[in-house]
């Protein structure tokens, strides 16, 4: 068996020295080496040797296999090699030219400016809370002192779903859900940024399909004086740049006083426009009621802002219709 095992592993290193190409070198590594190899075969047989004979028989099989995978290996590389050197000479190839891109995808310029406000009050105190796109009539309308005869369900017209929920035209369902999730104590100041949806025709400053984010602040004492403070400190925050606001008086029906809040860079001259940006007022004391607080312990002041605005007024973006149409000849300009 010892002679047997010699004639093989001499066999195979000659075979390793005469391979032409790595396709025979897996053919010896495969009938030599193999689990069903000659090597094997040949172990196989070491019961029939005298007791004594085997150990040092299964170290000369283990010194012989070691020495035909070092051959095996260097043969492996000195291929790889000769490869390597093919392909760096080969005309074709340009080891100078650069690699070729990964595409990235990025942020939609909505979805950035929804996380720079959740930053900003994060920043100031405030939680991010969530609300359901898909609303009871009642947290959308009625309990924000909207009843079904009231002129204002016309300027916000809505889908039906034939179960009687409607798409939420506003992030204003939140305040309540949120001041119940408060139980009434205060203070609660959360932000609630979100998709609405309005049975509108599209228009350059219209989609039927757009953002909102929500704020809510309600404690004891608190007044105009902060809302102005918080809504001036945040919209310079997001502009980069210091910005005087105005409140015009306007009215929502869930807010007593209401205002629409302009704005404009701090320091303009008196003749200089004003930009709508928001609404916003004094929570109503029907609406503190129906979150579960006190309206005579407690007062608060709540603001909603179309999110895609300001990602336009950004971007310089003309058409609100672009933003949804999912065009990436559009989207991939920012
Ligand atoms: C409201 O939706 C109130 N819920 C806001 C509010 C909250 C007032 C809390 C007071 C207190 P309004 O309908 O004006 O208000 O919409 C708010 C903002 O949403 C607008 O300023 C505008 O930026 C945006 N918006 C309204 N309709 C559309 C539309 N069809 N497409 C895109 N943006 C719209």
């Amino acid at each position: 068996m010892k002679d047997r095992l010699e004639e093989l592993a001499s066999q195979a290193l000659q075979r390793i020295a005469d391979a032409e190409t790595t396709a025979d070198l897996e053919q010896v590594d495969k009938t030599i080496l193999g689990r069903k190899g000659e090597l094997a075969c040949l172990m196989r047989g070491i019961g029939s040797l005298p007791a004594e004979e085997r150990k040092p028989f299964g170290r000369l099989v283990n010194e012989r296999k070691e020495a035909i995978e070092a051959a095996l290996g260097a043969r492996r590389e000195a291929f790889d090699a000769v490869r390597q050197q093919a392909r760096l000479q080969d005309s074709r190839y340009d080891p100078t030219e650069p690699g070729l891109a990964v595409p990235t995808g990025h942020l939609h310029p909505i979805t950035r400016v929804r996380r720079e406000v959740e930053e900003i009050f994060l920043g100031l105190g405030f939680d991010v809370v969530d609300g359901p796109e898909v609303e009871t009539e009642e947290f959308n309308f009625d309990l924000l002192n909207i009843p079904a005869h009231h002129p204002a369900r016309d300027n916000q017209d809505t889908f039906w779903l034939e179960s009687g929920h409607v798409l939420r035209t506003h992030t204003s369902p939140v305040q309540l859900r949120a001041m119940r999730a408060r139980g009434g104590q205060p203070p609660l100041r959360v932000i609630a940024p979100g998709r609405v949806f309005r049975n509108e025709q599209p228009d350059r400053t219209h989609e039927a399909i757009f953002h909102q984010v929500e704020g809510l602040m309600v404690d004891r004492g608190i007044t105009v004086a902060d809302m102005k403070g918080v809504l001036a400190l945040f919209l310079s925050r997001l502009f980069g740049g210091d910005v005087e606001v105005r409140l015009r008086p306007h009215y929502f029906p869930f807010v007593e006083p209401g205002f629409e809040l302009d704005m404009r860079p701090a320091g303009s001259p008196p003749e200089a426009e004003w930009l709508e940006a928001l609404g916003c007022g004094m929570v109503h004391p029907d609406v503190l009621a129906a979150g579960g607080f006190d309206p005579d312990q407690v007062t608060g002041w709540a603001f909603g802002m179309g999110l895609d605005r300001v990602a336009m007024m950004r971007h310089g973006i003309d058409d609100l219709r672009w933003m949804l149409g999912g065009d990436l000849r559009f989207l991939q300009q920012f």
